[in-house]
């Protein structure tokens, strides 16, 4: 079965938003054909966009999976109706966001599905924990994204699980 890379970024700011993304990473683990390689730190930071809901928590994981594109995106989605979320407004709160970040190196433009996801450079809560998981990492047009995470806006980021020093091994990567 050909495999490929694929990174997903986690968000939440209601109901409980730490579980929220546990059960979201399970959710992702035990997706068909997909297994889990790493799983990033959870973040805290303040929301983009609307200012009048609670803060986020994010994190990212990286995937290897058989599923095409849009397969993912339906899986993807299907997990986020699976924890009740409504969209109500545009960047506005949310129990489960699930973003398909990055799907090996591919660029794709459809009408449902963007790839990279074109807020990502924008965004630390994103960059950062990408950069947990491969420090290296760059996008398909070849920007770094260590040297994007120095640029980007300040969200007041900050690591709430496992706490800085306490980094537990993610998973394997074979
Ligand atoms: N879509 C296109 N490309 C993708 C992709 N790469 N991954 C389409 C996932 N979906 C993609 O998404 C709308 C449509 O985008 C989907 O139907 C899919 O076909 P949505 O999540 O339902 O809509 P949305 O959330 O209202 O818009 P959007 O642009 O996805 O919002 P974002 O970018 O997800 O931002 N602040 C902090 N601190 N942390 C956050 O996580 N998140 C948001 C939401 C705003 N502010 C935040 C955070
Ligand atoms: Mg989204």
């Amino acid at each position: 079965m050909a495999e490929t890379d694929v990174y997903i970024g986690l968000g939440s700011n209601l109901a409980d938003p730490l579980s929220q993304l546990g059960r979201a990473v399970s959710a992702l683990a035990t997706l068909p054909q997909t297994r889990l390689v790493a799983q990033s730190p959870f973040y805290a930071s303040r929301p983009v966009g609307p200012q009048d809901q609670p803060d986020f928590i994010n994190g990212a994981v990286h995937l290897r999976t058989a599923l095409l594109p849009l397969a993912l995106l339906d899986a993807l989605q299907a997990i986020e109706q699976a924890h009740h979320r409504e969209r109500l407004r545009r960047w506005g709160p949310r129990t489960l966001d699930l973003d398909l970040l990055l799907y090996d190196n591919q660029v794709i433009d459809e009408e449902r599905l963007s790839v990279p996801h074109p807020e990502l450079v924008n965004r630390d809560f994103v960059l950062q924990p990408l950069m947990d998981l491969v420090p290296h990492l760059q996008l398909p047009d070849g920007r770094a994204i260590a040297q994007l995470r120095e640029q980007c806006p300040d969200n007041n980021l900050r690591r709430l699980h496992p706490e800085p020093g306490n980094l537990a091994s993610p998973g394997h990567d074979d």
